[in-house]
């Protein structure tokens, strides 16, 4: 193995990986040059940056493909157990980088780019964040993907190719206005489009029964309108570029798509309905994050994708193994939420109706196979379908969902007393409003392990939710803390940290996250802590370089960076955080002379489009920094900055540049969070509430390293049955009166005085987000950490206590788990 950081140049830019090599160097530089006049037909002297990705892209690429037909032949060799990750969302970023450090490329990769007059980092910023998810949901499949490969898992992601990501923010006069996302308009260099592979996808139509002989019934499904599924593959290389796993997307294809019949009679947009109609499948992700649209297209999109990765799957099973039967030997099935869960239906119908199986042996083997993860408890996200859709569009899958509902409903009958009361509870049927099936419901009972995604959240599943079908199922539960993946989230995006962090840890702890406990031991080492703040000054240059860019406004690396990046929602509370800045904006007018702290609050996030209260707190986040930010009396002591379309590339340069990380949630209702873990890796302080991994990350760095405030999610439980009276709240508290006095007069929208009253009386009326409640002790909370700050000795030390001890929150240990106790896969460690 290539010693890490033996001999390495190490550069600006990078950390050391081990590599350099001359010979390296030279072969690269011949390999970019040749993709870039071969496949890109240019000469390196009108040759622009994205011309360049596009061959170094291609280049490295090469180098992969390598790796990826040796693991392919490995895993088919040793009949590998293999994991498929179904997900609606895989929310990627860019991926130059991910590829370089994976297969310790950067330094050689560097230096024959500077001896072809081509800087690296600039043309880096020219590569297109590959957007396919909404926020943490499909963060966390990517991270799962890199650590799948990493640990050499034989896996495979399913997903869809969105002609169209997540939506671009922009901010007009502090509103944001959505724009079509482009990611695919100048080609993806990544991908491998398989059109040799596609899948035949019904939708509608109607069920033949055929009687056999022996009195049962053979079904067969007829459907009203076939889609083709097409393949896409990206190479998704583990650390090292030892094992490189694939992730398949597929894009939606009419059968037929041009009616020449139609054309010819001169109908030429005719012609193309059916095309407009299959293609609308892939076109766009959904933006809706926790809030599910409910749109029948969605459905469409479910149905589409899942299928196909069956049919594809069991096929790749039958090519090499001969029996159907041996599939819950040979694979594993994660559902991603219930965004996929319609599979449990499909994968029944194609044992069943295609495969000819009995109906209690497919069962035993969809069991066998599924498992699923649960990732909210928010009632509005828990999917539901109402019963006349699903007949309409999926008649078969509906008469195969009716069936394993009553056999489960029967089952549980026979086993004890079971009241009505229980059986609408338990029931795949919700019957309360209308009739819908409840895909939670599906999922669980299909699936042999269902989990959480920290150990808060997986607790109030079987208490909340699921608790009916936890009492029916005992044991099915099981807890699986997120985690992130240290090398996008820490080598790549903070190369100074962790050069520091390999000084001290030695260069193997790239490899074994365990070793990030020797911090510890230089934790108050002035010199090295000297160090360290010089790097985190220094990456807080290059964020105040790109909130100069974006918003023309000056921040000072001095100052305290304190930073809420994540979705616009009420639960998330940036409104929370923005009634403290205000309660800081009036203390400084109060007292301008005071030695206050300079601090910046830095806001980024999406609000889904038709969110209209989260798109209120955008605009009131955007007043507040126009007020605050010209205001003369705070001569830059407090700044206000909201970046516009936060994607995973801006969260790579904000994270290494935060002092101070928000996990504000209102506790119970943030399932885990893996922000909260990317920003205490980098070394910033918490500020949160006992919520999602909060509570964890509190047990692993210390309660004395994290500042916890706000009620727990008992005590919010219990004052929401109660009734919330916020007004005597707010009457007690020393601050809140004056700050809901000036929002709701129009303080911070003198253009449209009326603009926040409404909100301001959802705070003093309902509340239901326990903003008030908490605000005075996240206010005392604040007071601390500026404190603390005051003191940087004792200040750094607790940065870099929270650096060394958050190692267990890799994606590494993550998967571990899950391929140990759910999937039951092999996987071979590093380190
Ligand atoms: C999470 C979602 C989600 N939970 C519906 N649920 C969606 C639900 O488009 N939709 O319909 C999209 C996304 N996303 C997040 O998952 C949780 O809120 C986080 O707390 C958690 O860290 C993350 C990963 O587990």
């Amino acid at each position: 193995e290539a010693g890490v950081g033996s001999g390495a140049a190490v550069q600006a830019g990078t950390y050391q990986d081990g590599s350099g090599a001359a010979s390296e160097v030279a072969e690269l530089r011949a390999a970019i040059l040749d993709k870039l006049t071969y496949f890109i037909g240019k000469h390196a002297e009108n040759a622009s940056d994205r011309d360049w990705f596009v061959a170094t892209a291609l280049a490295v690429r090469d180098r992969i493909v390598d790796r990826w037909t040796e693991t392919r032949d490995r895993i088919w060799a040793h009949h590998t157990k293999r994991v498929y990750y179904l997900s609606l969302e895989f929310l990627i970023g860019r991926l130059l980088f991910d590829a370089l450090n994976n297969l310790q490329l950067t330094d050689p990769v560097r230096v024959a780019l500077a001896e072809l007059g081509v800087d690296l980092d600039r043309m880096r910023e020219v590569e297109p964040d590959a957007a396919l998810g909404n926020g943490g949901l499909g963060r966390l499949a990517a991270c799962f993907m890199d650590s799948m490969a990493t640990l050499s898992i034989a896996a495979h992601g399913y997903g869809i190719r969105y002609d169209h990501g997540l939506f671009r923010q922009r901010i007009k006069d502090g509103w944001q206005l959505e724009y079509p996302e482009d990611w695919l308009s100048f080609g993806n260099p990544w991908e491998f489009p398989r059109p040799e592979i596609d899948y035949s996808i019904g939708f509608g139509g109607h069920v033949e029964a055929m009687a056999r002989p022996d009195g049962t019934f053979r079904h067969v499904w007829h459907p009203g309108e076939t889609i083709e599924a097409v393949a896409y593959d990206t190479p998704v290389p583990g650390w090292r570029g030892r094992h490189v796993n694939t992730l398949r997307l597929w894009s939606a294809r009419a059968p037929d798509p041009l009616r020449l019949d139609a054309f010819n009679r001169g109908d030429h947009v005719g012609a193309l309905t059916a095309q407009v109609r299959a293609e609308a499948i892939s076109k766009i992700l959904y933006p809706s994050d926790a809030t599910p649209a409910g749109q029948e297209l969605r459905l469409r999109q479910e149905y589409f994708f899942v299928s196909a990765s069956m049919q594809d799957l069991i096929d790749r099973h039958l090519r090499q193994h001969d029996a159907i039967e041996t599939l819950p030997e040979r694979v594993a099935i994660q559902l991603n939420d219930t965004h996929p869960a319609i599979a449990i239906a499909e994968m029944m119908r194609l044992l069943v109706d295609i495969h000819h199986l009995e109906w209690e042996a497919a069962w035993t083997i969809t069991t066998g196979v599924f498992s699923y993860t649960n990732h909210t408890l928010l009632p509005e996200a828990l999917e539901t379908w109402a019963v006349p859709l699903m007949e309409r569009m999926l008649p078969r899958h509906m008469q195969i969902i009716y069936l394993i509902n009553a056999l489960h409903l029967d089952r549980l009958r026979k086993s004890g007393e079971v009241s009505d009361e229980m059986v609408r509870a338990l029931s795949l049927i919700d019957e309360h409003s209308g009739r819908r099936v409840r895909m939670g419901h599906l999922a669980f009972v299909g699936s042999h392990k269902i989990n959480g995604v920290s150990a808060l959240h997986t607790d109030l599943m079987r208490v909340t939710v699921f608790r009916d079908l936890n009492g029916a199922y005992p044991g099915r539960i099981v807890n699986k803390t997120n985690g992130i993946t240290f090398r996008r989230w820490l080598y790549q995006a903070n190369p100074g940290l962790t050069r520091l962090i390999q000084e001290a840890c030695g260069p193997g702890v790239v490899d074994r996250t365990a070793d990030l406990k020797a911090l510890e031991k230089v934790a108050d080492d002035r010199a090295f802590q000297r160090r360290v703040a010089a790097v985190r000054r220094a990456n807080k240059i290059h964020l105040g370089r790109i909130i100069a860019e974006q918003l023309g406004v000056k921040v000072d690396p001095d100052a305290l960076f304190d930073v809420q990046i994540k979705r616009i929602h009420e639960y998330k509370r940036q409104l929370l955080n923005i009634l403290e800045t205000i309660a800081v904006y009036e203390e400084i007018r109060s007292q301008p002379t005071r030695d206050w702290i300079p601090r910046v609050k830095i806001f980024a996030g999406k609000a889904a489009a038709s969110y209209h209260q989260a798109k209120l707190i955008i605009k009131l986040a955007n007043d507040v920094a126009k007020v605050v930010n010209s205001d003369p009396t705070v001569r830059g002591l407090l700044k206000v900055a909201f970046l516009p379309n936060y994607n995973v590339s801006l969260a790579e340069a904000i994270i290494p540049a935060a002092d101070v990380s928000e996990q504000i949630s209102t506790a119970g209702m943030e399932a885990s969070g893996t922000g909260n873990m990317k920003f205490a890796l980098n070394g910033a302080l918490t500020i949160g509430t006992l919520d999602g991994a909060n509570v964890e990350i509190r047990e692993h760095v210390g309660p004395e390293n994290i500042f916890i405030f706000g009620l727990t999610a008992e005590e919010v439980e219990a004052r929401r049955r109660r009734g919330i009276d916020a007004t005597t709240v707010i009457a007690a508290s020393p601050r809140l009166p004056e700050i809901l006095d000036a929002m709701a007069s129009g303080v911070f929208s003198p253009d449209e005085p009326g603009r926040y009253r409404g909100l301001v009386d959802s705070l003093r009326f309902h509340d239901y987000f326990m903003v008030t409640a908490d605000f005075d002790s996240y206010y005392a909370r604040q007071r601390d950490i500026y404190r603390l700050w005051r003191d940087k000795e004792v200040w750094w030390k607790a940065s870099l206590l929270n650096t060394a001890r958050m190692g267990w929150f890799s994606s590494d240990r993550a998967i571990t788990e899950y391929a140990q106790e759910i999937w039951r896969v092999p996987l071979q460690p590093i380190g």
